[in-house]
């Protein structure tokens, strides 16, 4: 683990139909979480956000990907700012922003690296443009980064070069029909809330580290709709029975453990929806255990 952690804002809500997660960066640093990086002895590089448009003023395009075009602009930056960021010897640390900021990041994570993939979430975020329920691109984001689909004929997206073999999602609980054909089809490893409920929290991830480690560590992905919404009410797509508060933190210590995270991000933090900033609060927390934090 470096001990300098560069935060980069992608305050965007382009991949989903609920306004208000493009506030989730200033939500996030509202939390403090430069004083939790600080805390555990990172030296935090706060480098501002990225310039996004309003999604107010532009147009969606297509109705089964909506803002595709946006989303690769600001997906395109952001994975040079997080592969920069790992050139300088510096880990990044990601601020959605609706989950299509993954892109980005993965993109810059694995260039020139092997790289795996860590998805904590209540979704698969494996659907496609033809399989999409909704059109928004945060429901397609782990697709688009494996290149599933017609993102397979979309380069900066699939430009991530991640394997299939390589990814894990944990804690899933809604999946759609096409999600669920694409994690049979490719070989994903994916371990749903009832595989935390049979076997704890932590054999699980200890199982989905040993899947998704890269040679060069592991891209942690951490969409808030992962909590229960008792505990993390501030998020778009909240799904009931989601993980406790210490199974988050038992999670995200096991993976410190492992000595693995190569960069982290934190999305789906919608502000709007929130109860004073509980879920970015939670986001901080969630960052800081991931990132070494200890109780003794
Ligand atoms: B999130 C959904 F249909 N699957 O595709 C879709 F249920 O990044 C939800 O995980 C996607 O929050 C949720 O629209 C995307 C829906
Ligand atoms: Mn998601
Ligand atoms: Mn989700
Ligand atoms: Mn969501």
């Amino acid at each position: 683990m470096n001990d300098t952690v560069r935060i980069v804002g992608a305050p965007t809500d382009y991949g989903t139909n609920r306004r208000g997660v493009d506030m989730g960066p200033s939500a996030i640093r509202y939390a403090d979480l430069a004083a939790a990086l600080s805390a555990i002895g990172h030296t935090p590089r706060d480098h501002g956000d990225l310039r996004v448009g309003r999604v107010e003023s532009d147009d969606p395009g297509r109705d089964d990907a909506k803002y595709l075009a946006a989303i690769e602009s600001v997906c395109t930056r952001l994975a040079d700012d997080v592969s920069d960021a790992l050139a300088a010897g510096e880990t990044p640390l990601v601020l959605g922003g609706d989950h299509s900021v993954a892109i980005g990041s993965v993109v810059g994570s694995a260039r020139d690296a092997d790289v795996g993939v860590l998805w904590f979430d209540a979704h698969g975020d494996l659907n496609t443009p033809v399989t999409t329920p909704s059109g928004n691109v945060h429901g397609m984001a782990l697709a688009a980064i494996l290149g599933l689909g017609e993102f397979a004929e979309t380069p900066w997206a699939n430009a991530a070069g991640v394997d299939p073999e390589t990814v894990a999602l944990v804690g899933v609980r809604d999946l759609d029909p096409g999600e669920r054909e694409a994690i049979r089809e490719h070989g994903i490893a994916a371990f749903s809330i009832s595989d935390i409920d049979d076997r704890g929290i932590t054999a699980v991830v200890a199982e989905a580290l040993d899947a998704a480690c890269g040679r060069d560590g592991v891209h942690v992905s951490l969409d808030l709709d992962w909590l229960d919404p008792t505990e993390a009410p501030g998020v778009g797509t909240p799904v009931r029975g989601g993980v406790t508060y210490r199974e988050a933190h038992a999670a995200l210590e096991r993976v410190a453990d492992a000595a693995a995270v190569r960069s982290l991000e934190l999305v789906e933090v919608n502000p709007i929806l929130d109860d004073h900033n509980r879920t970015a609060e939670l986001a901080v927390e969630l960052a800081a255990s991931a990132l070494g934090k200890r109780i003794l």
